[in-house]
């Protein structure tokens, strides 16, 4: 990034320039994509020299994995802190060895991104050893729950929970992890009937299938994915207890089918699940979207419940920059915004920056397929 990148994008997350050309507009779609002001240099062009359709919402920390949520009116986006331990990529997902977490705080789309302190550590968290990675947030009765995976000290993934009385934290984590959890990526919605449900659960690193047979397994390894003429993994979903610590009931599949109403297969590798599930409500219709991982595209299926099934109906991003894919959906402003994480800044696929841009829909429900690159 140049120095006058670098600059003015400080300005822009601060709030200090909003003069700028590059970060003042009345179109917030525009804004966002301006968000940290570098779309007429050439630093705003990937590796292999396309232009990006949106900037970092903010430079001075790595981030990924975005959960937006509105409370009171600002939008607050639950995000993983990247950090560089020097560690090797795998296919487990190693080199993802995150510590906290740190909130960000928007006024409106395109506007100052404010960086919040310290909201969790894994020193704190009683029961966790190692990688933090992408958490959500559910706000009830004056009190804010941040949902947070990480390894126990046995390697194993559980889901915990942590509360505060401010939407930016520092949060206070519960003892243990919530009783039944296991896996990642937790996102726990609200329906418009006030019951949440947590979505959870990723594949490989996120060891979704070492659960395949209902306890911990580590002898199924990512290999045993092979079985390509199968139903793919599903991702999970359980109604919460009305204390948001706690499931009501034993999670259960999130049923994914195709065209024909038959479960996507473990060798579709294209729409399969594979992690970073996101629950997205549009009137009566649920919209399930999620990650495909391997095959990198952010993707989408729909139904009539929150606990499914969805049937398979597309793309939302195509194609992604880097190696994972991870989003978050919100309406604000009377638009529908997609939070969305890419590597523009290092290059580096464990080195991630969160970025948002306008979601928008056909007059069937469809969505209209991104794309991230401007050419
Ligand atoms: O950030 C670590 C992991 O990478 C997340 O939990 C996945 O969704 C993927 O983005």
């Amino acid at each position: 990034m140049s120095k006058a990148t670098l600059i003015r994008t400080s300005l822009c997350v601060l709030g200090i320039a909003t003069a700028l050309s590059a970060c003042s507009t009345d179109d917030p779609a525009a804004a966002a994509n301006n968000a940290a002001g570098a779309t007429n240099d050439a630093e705003a062009v990937s590796m292999d020299g396309r232009r990006f359709l949106s900037q970092p919402l903010v430079t001075e920390i790595f981030t990924a994995d975005p959960s937006a949520h509105v409370f009171n009116g600002k939008i607050y986006i639950y995000a993983s802190h990247d950090v560089d331990a020097g560690i090797p990529d795998d296919d487990l997902g190693t080199q993802y060895a995150m510590h906290d977490y740190r909130v960000l705080e928007m006024e409106k789309i395109g506007g100052p991104v404010k960086v919040g302190g310290v909201a969790l550590d894994v020193k704190d968290v009683p029961w966790a050893a190692k990688q933090m990675w992408a958490p959500d947030a559910a706000f009830k009765d004056g009190t804010y729950y941040l949902y947070f995976p990480a390894k126990d000290k046995d390697g194993i993934f559980h889901i915990g929970v942590a509360t505060s009385s401010n939407p930016m934290g520092p949060f206070k984590a519960e003892p243990k992890p919530i009783a039944g959890s296991f896996s990642m990526d937790p996102n726990v919605f609200t329906d418009t009937d006030g019951t949440s449900y947590m979505y959870f659960g990723g594949i490989w690193g996120g060891q979704l299938q070492n659960w395949a047979n209902g306890k911990y397994d580590a002898s199924i390894g990512v290999t045993d994915l092979k079985a390509d003429d199968k139903p793919a993994l599903m991702p999970k979903v359980a109604k919460m207890s009305p204390d948001m610590k706690s499931y009501a009931e034993a999670p259960r599949d999130a049923q994914i089918l195709d065209e024909k109403g038959q479960p996507l297969l473990g060798g579709d590798h294209e729409r399969r699940f594979f992690e970073g599930a996101w629950m997205y409500k549009r009137g009566d219709t649920y919209y399930l979207t999620y990650s495909t991982g391997d095959t990198h595209f952010l993707v989408y299926a729909t139904g009539k419940s929150p606990y499914g099934p969805f049937t398979y109906r597309g793309k939302i991003m195509e194609p992604v920059q880097g190696w994972t894919t991870h989003h978050s959906i919100v309406d604000w402003g009377g638009k529908t915004w997609l939070f969305y994480h890419d590597t523009q800044i290092s290059g580096k696929n464990h080195l991630r920056n969160v970025k948002v841009t306008e979601l928008t829909f056909n007059p069937d429900g469809t969505i209209q397929t991104i794309n991230p690159f401007r050419d």
